[in-house]
């Protein structure tokens, strides 16, 4: 589950497990895991309270997702369901929004993780997020920053069509009601309710 900030994708997550754990076994994810002790440097430096080179933050958050690709896998063999609160095509949208960053380093540490089966992005205008409660808490919620996200994730989502691999991507209009968006996400996923057989794909191999 990706998307821009304030999108309602914690909310839209969270509804969407509970929707697929009446026929599954879930296991949701949030990244960044603020938990750990590199997710807690994130979490500072999220809030404005550190400071970090924009190479050396990228490469935490690539951490702090290769530190949970274990239980990612474990969990997809056990034959669970495994839901993300963002993954690595946030990790590519948000840095290489900083013009410091290009696209493909970016990419690069995430090269490898267990790739998902499908990504569904919740789309929302910069304009649309700012009015919603809470915005502009955190570092990255300015809406000239998030409208460089956006534009970041449709060439990710153009690159994954175009690398015809297994991704599913949805792009959802986020801006209806909470119920609209759910019933939009669940019938982007719905191709995936007979399960997936076969190996773990990896991402961007
Ligand atoms: P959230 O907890 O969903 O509000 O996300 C925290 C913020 O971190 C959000 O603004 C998106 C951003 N973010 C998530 N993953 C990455 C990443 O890998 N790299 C960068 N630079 N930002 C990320």
């Amino acid at each position: 589950m990706e998307g821009l900030d304030r999108s309602g994708k914690t909310t839209q997550t969270q509804k969407l497990c509970e929707h697929l754990q009446r026929t599954n076994t879930v296991k949701l994810i949030k990244f960044p895991d603020r938990t750990t002790p590199i997710g807690k440097m994130i979490d500072a430096y999220l809030r404005s309270q550190s400071e970090l080179d924009d190479r050396a933050i990228h490469l935490l958050f690539s951490a702090n997702r290769w530190e949970c690709a274990g239980t990612i896998e474990a969990e997809l063999r056990a034959g669970n369901t495994v839901i993300c609160d963002r993954y690595a095509f946030s990790g590519v949208a948000f840095s290489a929004s900083k013009s410091s960053l290009s696209y493909e380093w970016c990419k690069a540490p995430d090269i490898s993780l267990p790739a998902p089966d499908a990504v569904v992005f919740l789309d929302i205008s910069p304009e649309v997020a700012q009015q919603r409660g809470g915005y502009g808490e955190e570092r990255y919620e300015k809406e000239e920053m998030q409208r460089t996200v956006r534009q970041i994730f449709r060439k990710i989502e153009t690159d994954t069509a175009q690398a015809n691999g297994h991704i599913i991507w949805a792009t959802i209009d986020a801006s209806g009601t909470l119920d609209e968006v759910q019933q939009r996400i669940q019938k982007a996923v719905e191709p995936l309710n007979g399960g997936i057989t076969g190996e773990i794909q990896r991402l961007w191999m």
